[in-house]
């Protein structure tokens, strides 16, 4: 058939290509439709396919070249990647990832469970929309999936086989060049700097020697730091959410890595929240964004000291003092890597439009400066950052600066 030789897809070929792959659903094929979702990531092809019963599925492609790049071409590979890790990560957390139907390493695509019920997170922190269970529920994600995946419960042979399988070096490459370096020296001339914060972010991000230093030691951090299988990419982008649940997808930047990446990230992310809520003089939205940071972190740490002697099987994890240590690296790691992903969503590549959508041009200024002075604080103090108020703390205080 026309789908065994890799081609990108179109509009006209998916509803022909659900028939061929997913065949676990009934489909009434006279009533199939498929629409093309309004919001999407930076780098695949997403699909939603419909008909008259009720049936519904994502159809995910990857392409050859990047959604936001021509110029980047990640191995298709990824979709394969996503798809595995996925359902690896449905395993630790059941239910909190899309099910997977199907992925087809020929076409690099997969089909995955329609969550078009939920609202991808940024679209509705852009909407200022509330949800109280969402540290409870992404605690819930981290500890599942962190925790699980890490040498203190996974079989150690067992984590090995996943860091050969399910890693790609293409996604780790992209992520090292846009979070680790470029943020703070351009080196690509491809940030994306607001004018009017040029000078400050030459003296702030640019010329801060101090600053590269502590940052040259995340990056080997996040490059030798094999601890667990983080999402890689846990952004208010990659989950989906309603009024009583949420999923967690687009896992494909996946690598064994420090548990701090993906903690750090959700943080940051809420401070993109917060700083559009500022913008927009939205009082009860800010005031839930910043319980939940602080929430998410203190949750984090109650979790893990509640299920790592559940769930511990190291015995070198059960030496006395250990359990402490771990977690001490764990929060040191997340208060670094909330401060890069701060950074490189603000100056570099691919920003966020939680901040490019501030139309004001003093209020995205100040947006900006946040991001920026309370990425440093993190990065610089990390290890003063052992609690949710250390956090909100910061953001308060920079927000006056
Ligand atoms: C080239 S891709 C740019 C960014 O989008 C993805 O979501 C990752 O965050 C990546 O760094
Ligand atoms: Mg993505």
């Amino acid at each position: 058939n026309r789908f065994d030789t890799y081609f990108q897809m179109e509009e006209k070929d998916i509803i022909e290509y659900t028939l061929l792959k997913a065949t676990a659903i009934d489909w009434d094929r006279a009533s199939m439709k498929v629409i093309i979702p309004k919001e999407h990531g930076n780098l695949n092809y997403v699909y939603r396919v419909t008909d008259g019963k009720g049936n519904s599925i994502y159809i995910k492609q990857a392409g050859t070249e990047t959604r936001i790049s021509k110029d980047m071409k990640p191995s298709r590979d990824r979709n394969r990647l996503e798809s595995e890790i996925l359902m690896l990560q449905d395993s630790y957390a059941k239910g909190m990832v899309p099910y997977i139907y199907f992925y087809d390493t020929v076409m690099c695509a997969c089909g995955m469970e329609d969550c078009s019920d939920f609202l991808v997170m940024r679209q509705a922190m852009l909407e200022h929309r509330i949800y109280p269970h969402f540290a409870n529920e992404i605690t819930d994600f981290l500890i599942d999936t962190l925790l699980k995946s890490s040498d203190v419960v996974i079989d150690h042979k067992e984590k090995k086989k996943i860091g050969g399988k399910l890693v790609s070096p293409d996604l780790c490459d992209i992520t090292e060049k846009l979070v680790f370096m470029e943020p703070y020296n351009d080196i690509h001339h491809r940030n994306n700097v607001y004018p009017p914060n040029a000078d400050f972010v030459k003296k702030e991000l640019y010329e801060d020697k101090a600053l590269h230093l502590e940052v040259a030691k995340l990056k080997f951090n996040f490059m030798t730091n094999a601890q667990a299988l983080i999402h890689g990419d846990l952004h208010t982008g990659s989950i989906f959410i309603k009024e009583d649940a949420l999923k967690v997808f687009d896992p494909e930047f996946g690598i064994l890595g420090p548990c701090g990446y993906d903690i750090g990230n959700v943080i940051a992310n809420l401070i993109f929240a917060y700083d559009n809520g500022l913008a927009y003089k939205k009082d009860e939205f800010n005031a839930w964004v910043l319980k939940s940071i602080e929430d998410v972190t203190d949750l984090f740490i109650e979790k893990y000291n509640k299920y790592f002697d559940k769930w511990v099987t190291e015995p070198m994890a059960r030496v006395e003092g250990f359990k402490e240590y771990y977690l001490d690296s764990i929060l040191n790691d997340t208060a670094g890597f909330t401060g890069t992903e701060l950074h490189r969503r603000t100056v570099g590549m691919a920003n966020v439009a939680d901040v490019t959508t501030i139309t004001d041009e003093r209020k995205r200024l100040i947006a900006e400066r946040i991001n920026i002075l309370a990425g440093k604080e993190f990065i610089l103090n990390a290890k003063s950052f052992k609690c949710g108020k250390d956090y909100v703390d910061t953001v308060l205080r920079c927000k006056d600066l």
